[in-house]
């Protein structure tokens, strides 16, 4: 399970100066660079902020604050560490990395088109893949997996592109692991893809991708358009790339990996039946006897001969649509796979020295982040929006917001979530079969543009109690606000439930030809309890001020809280899709049913919810809940209690109007009891997660979740 960090320390490992590194974030927008200084440039350049030293884990030297006494105090003390590492554009950056599946695409990318991949790049990502490899060898989907076929062959290619030598300690135990797993014949689709690409799988070992699929009408219930977003967009440059059979063309280096991938010759593979082939230890979601047969069809027509003109079309229709998900999203794509699939799309059609090229180039940066153990492929451009309307919220909840130290902090988070929201429609709409973004918050940039319902909500929350509760200075008109309403109550499901960036526009059982055997329910849409909470309550906030669209409002959130009830499980749970795991959808559906009156005192199901909650709190005060909750659907207890879940499960509490107010004193202690006397928190376990089996981090939970939780719970308990 855990990966050993032993490599970080070894002295033999070579690293780049850390105090070389700055975060150029101040360009606004919340657009994260890391850059590397030369040794003259470090001479005469602006010394490192507090920002850029926490995240390199470099000690800020923060002063020691006096210890805090009440909640309310630990809180004070937790947001003066944290202001001294706001941006200086006012949102809070961080590491939103974990996924140990995006790297290989960004290196073999790189490669396959001759990008020049800079040398402090190369140092720092082989640091890091050497501190995140398991300790039998391997690597996993993510940072807190267990080795997979797919972790290890990609990483290990991407190693040795990074110039490690296959003699090296490192490379033997990954390949001999490799090789105990029956060797890279066994990746799961999307690891043959990058294998594929880079000339090292062979292209009749994939399963087929014709880009013909986007030219059936838009009617068809499996036409691309309707599947969620990521997989849509993640294969429809794989169409493109596997209509094509684009390799990089054999060279001696390759042909070498060629024989170090295997535990059998290269051309003695007989590569059609590794279509199904699957490593045990890497399927989550098996293929179906509906996708194999549909697969069956497939390959038959590919060995009639697909009709010419229309693969030509599909290939065609592909390629223009990656043209307006590269412009609507600032070159940047949904997330970090379609990024580097466009970027090969467009590298092959308009080649290297395009204007397309040096865009696409440019934005490679977004995705990297520095960190302690060295540089990452993160999971999205970043999760700025995200994290800075928590802390926000957190501020204004708490009364921080009116300490006179924290003025100029608050102020620049309200200009930041003021220039964040999307004020237009993309610039390719419906052509794009894209969502509409009028006045939506995004998850991490403006730039990046995609709506995602929760997102908007929170964003509008943190906009509306900055601005009527705290009493800022107006930045965000009522109108525009209006704008996001608007936006928010055309995204609602049938059932009343909401989705993450659309409303669910496939059936479902389009999952059962789900080709990615590495992640589950990916296929279409769902309605989220954590989804569909934010937005009921970013409603009912706007409600609180304003007349607009009441009747409309009091409908869709009645419809809301139809299926948040729906949702709760008998044991009185909420499980969680977007984190680890019931505790996090427990505070989220736990607010939302207190905005709508119910709490402990009135309704059985929040009866239960606590006595849920409450049955799962440890011995030290504290909750803690493990990653594995998400992968098994139920609830399993972690090694530790951990200070983020435990602020989330006093924030339901809270919500709940529990009145077990020693339990929830019994939390609070245990968080105050790990905060440092410079008032900050250290990071613990990983607690975020997608697709119900990958991890990713969010190093800001630990912040914003327990300086909320503390200044909550004084303001709502008395007699601390
Ligand atoms: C995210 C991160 C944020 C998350 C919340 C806003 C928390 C959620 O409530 C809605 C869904 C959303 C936006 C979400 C969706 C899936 C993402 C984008 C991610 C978990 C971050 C990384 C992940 C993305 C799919 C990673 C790339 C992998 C593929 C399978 C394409």
């Amino acid at each position: 399970m855990a990966a050993s960090t032993s490599a970080v320390s070894a002295p033999d490992v070579e690293r780049t100066d850390l105090s070389r590194w700055r975060l150029n974030s101040h360009e606004g927008g919340g657009r994260h660079v890391w850059t590397y200084l030369s040794h003259e440039e470090a001479q005469t350049a602006e010394p490192q902020r507090d920002e850029e030293k926490y995240w390199l884990g470099i000690e800020v030297g923060a002063p020691s604050l006096p210890r805090a006494t009440t909640p309310l105090d630990a809180a004070r003390n937790g947001f003066a560490f944290y202001r001294r590492i706001q941006a200086r554009d006012g949102h809070w950056a961080g590491d939103y990395g974990g996924p140990l599946f995006l790297m290989p695409g960004l290196v073999i990318g790189m490669y396959a088109t001759g990008t020049p991949i800079p040398r402090e790049w190369s140092i720092e990502m082989r640091r890091y893949l050497r501190s995140k490899c398991n300790e039998d060898g391997g690597w996993g989907l993510h940072i807190a997996g267990g080795s997979t076929v797919f972790g290890t062959a990609t990483n290990y290619v991407t190693c040795r592109i990074l110039g490690m030598a296959a003699d090296e300690p490192v490379m033997v135990k990954a390949r001999g692991l490799l090789h105990k797993l029956g060797g890279a014949t066994g990746a799961p689709a999307w690891g043959k893809l990058w294998l594929a690409i880079l000339g090292v799988y062979d292209w009749e070992g994939l399963h087929p991708v014709p880009p013909e699929l986007w030219l059936l009408p838009d009617a068809i219930p499996i036409h691309p358009w309707r599947w969620w977003p990521h997989t849509r967009m993640v294969y429809l440059p794989m169409g493109y790339l596997w209509a094509k059979r684009f390799s990089v063309p054999l060279n001696p280096f390759l042909q070498q990996l060629r024989e170090e991938l295997y535990t059998q010759p290269y051309d003695t593979i007989n590569w059609f039946r590794q279509r199904n082939n699957v490593a045990q230890v890497d399927i989550w979601a098996p293929h179906t006897r509906t996708l194999e047969a549909l697969m069956g069809v497939l390959a038959g027509y590919e060995m009639l001969g697909p009709v010419a003109a229309l693969r030509e079309a599909g290939i065609r229709r592909a390629y223009e649509m990656v043209v307006m998900e590269d412009e609507n999203t600032g070159y940047q794509g949904i997330g970090p796979v379609n990024k580097m699939l466009n970027y090969l799309v467009r590298w092959d059609v308009e080649g290297p020295d395009s204007d397309v090229m040096r865009q696409h180039r440019e934005k490679l940066k977004d995705f990297m982040w520095m960190g302690p153990e060295g540089m990452r492929m993160t999971g999205t451009n970043g999760s700025q929006l995200w994290d800075t309307s928590f802390i926000a919220q957190a501020l204004v909840d708490s009364g921080l917001v009116d300490d006179a130290e924290n003025k100029a902090a608050c102020a620049r988070v309200l200009h930041w979530l003021d220039e964040c929201q999307i004020r237009e429609n993309p610039r390719h709409h419906k052509a794009a079969y894209r969502f509409a973004t009028k006045g939506a918050w995004p998850f991490s940039t403006k730039e990046q543009g995609y709506t995602v319902s929760d997102c908007t909500a929170e964003g509008m929350k943190a906009v509306i109690m900055l601005q009527k509760d705290a009493g800022l200075d107006e930045q965000i008109s009522e109108a525009r606000l209006r704008d996001s309403v608007d936006l928010l109550l055309t995204m609602q499901n049938k059932s009343g439930g909401f989705a993450s960036y659309e409303t669910i526009n496939g059936p479902k059982i389009l999952e059962w030809i789900n080709p990615a055997e590495v992640f589950g329910d990916i296929m279409i849409e769902y309605d989220y309890p954590e989804c569909t909470t934010s937005v009921v309550t970013g409603l009912l906030k706007f409600k609180q001020m304003s007349d607009y669209r009441a009747a409309d409002i009091d409908r869709c959130v009645k419809a809301a809280f139809k299926y948040i009830m729906a949702a709760q499980r008998p044991d009185g749970s909420w499980f969680g899709s977007w984190a680890v795991c019931f505790t996090y959808a427990m505070m989220f559906a736990l607010e939302s049913l207190h905005l709508s009156g119910q709490s402990c005192g009135n309704s059985a199901a929040v009866r239960r919810a606590c006595h849920f909650l409450l049955s799962k709190q440890r011995a030290d005060g504290g909750w803690g809940e493990a990653f594995e909750s998400c992968v098994v659907g139920t609830y399993v207890q972690a090694k530790t209690s951990q200070v983020v879940q435990t602020s989330w499960a006093i924030i339901a509490l809270l919500h709940a109007g529990s009145e077990d107010h020693e339990a929830i004193r019994r939390g609070v202690r245990l968080i105050m009891s790990r905060q440092q006397a410079d008032g900050q928190w250290r990071d613990e376990d990983t607690v975020g997660v997608f697709n119900r089996n990958c991890s990713i981090s969010y190093p800001n939970y630990v912040h914003s979740f327990t300086i909320w939780a503390l200044g909550k719970a004084h303001r709502q308990i008395k007699g601390w």
